[in-house]
Order: C-alpha cells, then sequence, then structure tokens
C-alpha cells in the first residue's frame, strides 16, 4: 500500500484481507506474468479453500441421491443438502425452510416465478413494473409473460445519476399492477435500490414484489421479513459458491397456491394415470436430481461469509469503494456510469473515447481483469447512450493495492492510444 491509502485503511486496519485472501487459491497465480487482479466480481465470485473442499469432499466421501435411499450415504447427502437449506434460510431471515427453493440461479428462480405465479394469476390488461436498469433476466421473462397472458409491461426511469424515479413509480401503480420486478443493486451502475419503500408502495395496491438480489446478496445484509419481499433471488456463483445453484425465496402462502413450475421425480406424492398429487414445500418446485454438490458449496460459503461478518464485509467494500471512486474522479479523461448517491462495490466507466473490449484487453495484458460490455443491462447503455462500460467489481478479497494496479492499468491503456 502506498501512504495515500491512511483515510481508509483506519476502516480497513480490523478487516485481515492478506488473510482472507490465503483461503482464495485462484487469486495466487499470474496473468500474462503479472499477478492476477480479479475485479470481475459482479460477473462471478471467487471460490475460497473451504467450498471448495466441501464439493470435494461430497464426491469422494458421501456422492448419492437425495431423499430417496435408505442407506447410509444418501441419509448423509440429503442432510448435508437440507442442512444448507437451513443456512440459506437463516442467512436471508427467511421464516421457514419451506420458503426456501433451490434453483439454478437468479434467472431460473425468475423465469420460474413468471411462470408458475404469474401465468396462474395475471389476466390481459393486468400491468406489470419493473425499472429501467434491471438485468436482462428481470426483464425477458416478464416480456415473455406479457405475451402470454396479454399483461402490459411498464418501466421505471433513471435519472442521469442511475438512480430510480420513484415519483413516476408512484404514478405507474395503481389496482390493474400485480407484479412489480426490481433489481436490489444494480450491477451495471451500482446503485443501491429502496427496495423496502418499493415493496411497501406495491403492497399498498395488493401487488407482489420479485427483488431480484443476485448482486446484494454478495455485499448486504438480507433480511426478507424485514423488507417484507414476496420473492427474492440470489446467485450461488455470486456468492462464494458453485456456478449452477442459486435460491428462490418466496412467501410460503404465496408458494403453496402456485402451481409447480416443472414436472417430474421428486416434485410429486403420488402419480397415477388419473390424478398425480404434488408434493409439499419447497419439493414441489424442485423437480428431478438437484444440484446437490452446488446447495452444499454454497451453504459452506454462507458458513465463511458469516465469519467474516456481512457488516465487516459490508464495511471494508465500502472503503474500497470510496477509494476506487475518489481515484476515478480524479482520472484524466475518466466518466463514471452511475453515480448514485447510494452505491455498491460496482464501478462502471468510460475512458475518453476508447472502447470499452480495447481497455478490459489492454488491462488483460496487465493482469488486470474486468468486464466490458453491456452487462447485460442493455436498456442502461441506451440511457447513457453508450454501447459499452467498463467495469470494475469488487469483493471483499479485494486490495487498496489492486485499485491502484487498476489506475496504473488505465494509464497503460492511453499511452496506448495517445
Ligand atoms: N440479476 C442480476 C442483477 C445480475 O447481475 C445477474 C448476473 C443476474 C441476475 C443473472 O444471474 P445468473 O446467475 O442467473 O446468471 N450478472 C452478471 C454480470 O453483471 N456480469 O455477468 C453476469
Amino acid at each position: 500500500m502506498t501512504d495515500s491509502h491512511t483515510a481508509e485503511q483506519i476502516v480497513a486496519t480490523s478487516f485481515d484481507v492478506e488473510r482472507i485472501r490465503q483461503d482464495f487459491p485462484i487469486l495466487h497465480q499470474t496473468t500474462h506474468n503479472h499477478p492476477l487482479v480479479y475485479l470481475d466480481n459482479a460477473a462471478s465470485s471467487q471460490k475460497p479453500n473451504q467450498v471448495i473442499t466441501a464439493i470435494e469432499n461430497y464426491y469422494r466421501q458421501y456422492h448419492s441421491n437425495v431423499h430417496r435411499g435408505v442407506h447410509s450415504l444418501s441419509e448423509k447427502a440429503t442432510h448435508e443438502y437440507e442442512l444448507a437449506r437451513k443456512k440459506i434460510k437463516n442467512f436471508v431471515n427467511a421464516q421457514s425452510t419451506d420458503e426456501i427453493i433451490f434453483v439454478r440461479g437468479a434467472t431460473e428462480a425468475i423465469n420460474l416465478v413468471a411462470q408458475s405465479y404469474g401465468r396462474d394469476q395475471l389476466q390481459p390488461g393486468d400491468e406489470i413494473i419493473i425499472s429501467e436498469m434491471e438485468h436482462h433476466s428481470n426483464i425477458v421473462p416478464w416480456q415473455m409473460l406479457c405475451e402470454q397472458t396479454g399483461a402490459i409491461l411498464k418501466v421505471i426511469p433513471i435519472n442521469d445519476a442511475g438512480e430510480l424515479d420513484l415519483s413516476v413509480y408512484k404514478e405507474l401503480l395503481n389496482e390493474k399492477t400485480k407484479i412489480v420486478g426490481i433489481i436490489h443493486i444494480s450491477n451495471a451502475l451500482g446503485t443501491i435500490n429502496p427496495v423496502k419503500e418499493i415493496i411497501k408502495l406495491a403492497h399498498d395496491y395488493d401487488a407482489i414484489v420479485l427483488v431480484d438480489g443476485a448482486q446484494a446478496a454478495p455485499h448486504e445484509i438480507i433480511d426478507v421479513q424485514a423488507l417484507d419481499a414476496d420473492f427474492y433471488t440470489l446467485s450461488g456463483h455470486k456468492l462464494f459458491g458453485p456456478t449452477g445453484i442459486g435460491i428462490l425465496y418466496g412467501k410460503q402462502q404465496l408458494l403453496d397456491n402456485m402451481p409447480p413450475y416443472q414436472g417430474g421425480g421428486e416434485m410429486i406424492r403420488r402419480v397415477s394415470f388419473t390424478k398425480t398429487e404434488y408434493n409439499v414445500l419447497p419439493h414441489k418446485f424442485e423437480a428431478g436430481t438437484p444440484h446437490i454438490s452446488g446447495a452444499i458449496g454454497l451453504g459452506i460459503a454462507i458458513d465463511y461469509v458469516e465469519k467474516i461478518g456481512m457488516d465487516n464485509i459490508n464495511r471494508y467494500e465500502h472503503s474500497l469503494m470510496e477509494y476506487a471512486t475518489k481515484q476515478a474522479e480524479q482520472f484524466p479523461d475518466l466518466t463514471i456510469i452511475g453515480t448514485a448517491k447510494n452505491k455498491s462495490s460496482i464501478l462502471s466507466f468510460l475512458l475518453g473515447d476508447i472502447h470499452a473490449h480495447d481497455i478490459g484487453t489492454i488491462l488483460d495484458q496487465y493482469g488486470i481483469a474486468v468486464r466490458t460490455g453491456h452487462h447485460c443491462a442493455m436498456p442502461v447503455m441506451e440511457h447513457f447512450q453508450v454501447p459499452a462500460t467498463a467495469r470494475a467489481s469488487f469483493a471483499f478479497y479485494n486490495t487498496f493495492d489492486e485499485i491502484d494496479t487498476l489506475f496504473a492499468g488505465l494509464n497503460k491503456v492511453k499511452e496506448v492510444f495517445q
């Protein structure tokens, strides 16, 4: 670290980032002969040894199918799988494990709600409200639902800081509003949305709210009861767990009344050709053999972040973000895209008229991994009238030194184009 870090370091002193980094084997490698600086955490975060070992132990020691066998391996696998569900229930503060459905990720969770709840409940002319800053996974499933049901999609606009215009939201809400789908933290802008207020306003019209928490769960304390969220989704791979596993939280009463999303084994209680009875929650929504190792790995990832403490993580990341933002503001020709007052660990930016892909390619030559492109949020790019941005996104294992390296890299990018 250089001397210039001192203010932020005060916050960071209680946070032993070097000790934490020891848990992440992937971070200790070079790319193009430079130490890897991994700043693409919003796309997917890295995995601690604890998660990798838990997955390995499952396959080496007790792999078996769940909820099926009476034999010891199956009982052990079932126990660990259901234990993971309990950990997730506590992590998001759900009332019951019946409200925690294992899915592939945030994308599948949103499709599940659209196709099961939405198709069952919506009539032609009903309205769904989303926002201009949604990830495509919280846009396209609702567009598909509108095509299927004749419902109408309405959009809350954003301002040039990348914040929602809540006055328009209040005007959009009416008796026809049935579903509000809202991103908790924007992956393209970093904006933290006032989801509690958004939910309260929707409930005044008896609309249900799905919160896309894919970017919030790795950074914030999630409390679905305090939010009064009807549905909340997250992706395991962004939360230091495996790919292919995620969570749909839903209020029990809603899930109980929803038809199954997929049919098959495990989601039934009894099958005959005259009448099939569906299983109870949460199994009604988990057709087929689930991603057992993924669920177990996600449970261990949650143990890991909880041991560090989400409040400690949040505080440290906030200081990283402040440090990066200060440097970005002073960097010649750099424009930050997304300057909301309430922001999380995402720095989206433009550098003069250099194309974002060129920025990303040159940074990679110096070992720095950032994402470039539209970040699956094309309407956000359209709002700012840019084809793409470069995006550095931070996790609790990133350091102040790495932020210095990023800006040194950006100096190199500028040199190439001068
Ligand atoms: N919602 C948000 C807010 C996201 O950021 C993403 C992925 C998803 C949903 C989809 O998650 P999945 O796990 O189902 O794929 N966002 C990104 C990103 O920003 N860069 O790569 C993927």
